[in-house]
């Protein structure tokens, strides 16, 4: 951990560094926490440079998102900025807020205090993060700036369709003939042109793009201890996509009744309360700006994006594992297989 120390000491932080250990179960960055002798502790983040290949664009993303979201908590009056917007620290030599050692990109944000990330919620805390998102939506609604796509068309189901056939077509690690690589890939494709729908809506000028955040599942909100979100984080991906991106991902995680990897299949089911609730609060926040298009489709969006990680997570599987960390070989199948399920279950649940 020495080198890690190392690393955060470029940055400007407050006191000495005590103890830098790994922290959270992102799929793609390394996360640490950095316990200092100062008033704050920090995260520190080895940011996956071959999945974010432009780490510039990244974190001015991310500085324009972060320090909009403060001005207008800021003019709203809050009392807790602190708690409520990450903030990124710059080098102590330059202002900019990532490091690079030669091989890897770091940044360090300042770790909020009191807050607990959770991986199962309830209703109540369901409805909370709905209102969460959709104040999020609202406030980078006029942003000023153009922010670029940190990761190109990374919503975009077509593009997902074609990685997939793509994986098939090459077969790269002989894992096609697998009679579970099979099945799902027949379901699948039977699904694959309505599941394709928002991007046929966008090109026909019905559907907007709108800032979202693009990875909203349930782990990337911070929340206080009476279960009232404090403040949304991973902005790697804030990007403009469709709404569907944020109110699908937080239900494709927060309301599947086990974790998205977890292999028995027969335990996935889609959980109508938080369903419900997360809906009310989103809309409570949301529906000022939301087209009748975007909200009539929201069921859609909730099929959406199990559907999409599962391919996703099929894909890579074919691909040999070359980008989600796994933690043993048919890792990614468990993913693609709990995902697929998760569709199912909602599919019957909203009668799609
Ligand atoms: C990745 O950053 P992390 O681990 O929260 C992925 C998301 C997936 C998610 C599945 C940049 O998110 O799109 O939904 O895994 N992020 C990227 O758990 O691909
Ligand atoms: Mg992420």
């Amino acid at each position: 951990m020495d080198s890690l120390k190392y690393i955060a000491g470029h940055f400007g932080l407050i006191g000495n560094i005590l103890e830098v250990s790994p922290l959270g179960e992102g799929l793609i960055n390394d996360t640490y926490i950095v316990r200092t002798d100062g008033k704050d502790d920090y995260v520190l983040q080895r940011i996956n440079h071959a999945i974010f290949k432009d780490v510039e664009l990244l974190q001015r993303n991310i500085e324009l998102v972060t320090s909009h979201i403060r001005a207008r908590l800021e003019a709203s009056g809050e009392n807790d900025i602190e708690r409520k917007v990450l903030e990124f620290i710059r080098l102590k030599d330059s202002d900019r807020t990532f490091y690079h050692d030669g091989s890897s990109y770091w940044r360090v944000s300042r770790f909020i205090k009191d807050s607990v990330t959770v991986s199962e919620v309830t209703p109540e805390s369901s409805r909370q993060a709905g209102i969460a998102f959709g104040e999020f939506q609202a406030m980078l609604a006029d942003l000023p700036h153009q922010l670029g796509e940190t990761i190109p068309d990374f919503h975009n189901m077509e593009l997902r369709a074609r990685q997939l056939a793509e994986a098939v077509e090459t077969d790269a690690v002989g894992r096609c003939a697998q009679p579970q690589v099979q099945q799902l890939l027949v379901e699948m494709n039977e699904n694959m042109y309505e599941m394709c729908k928002a991007e046929r809506m966008h090109r026909e000028g019905l559907l907007p793009k709108r800032i979202c955040h693009c990875d909203t599942k349930v782990s990337n909100m911070l929340y206080d201890k009476d279960g009232k979100v404090l403040c949304v984080i991973d902005l790697d991906t804030v990007m403009p996509s469709f709404v569907f991106s944020d109110y699908g991902d937080f239900l494709r995680t927060a309301a599947n009744n086990v974790a998205e990897d977890c292999p028995q299949i027969d335990q996935v089911e889609f959980d109508m309360e938080v369903y419900t609730a997360f809906t009310e609060g989103y809309l409570q926040s949301a529906s000022g700006f939301l087209t009748d298009v975007e909200k009539d489709n929201l069921p859609y969006a909730v099929a959406l994006f199990p559907f999409m990680q599962a391919v996703r997570f099929l894909t890579d599987y074919i691909n040999g594992d070359t980008y989600y960390k796994t933690a043993y070989s048919d890792h990614n199948l468990v993913r693609a297989c709990n995902q697929m399920a998760l569709f199912r279950s909602v599919v019957r649940s909203l009668n799609l």
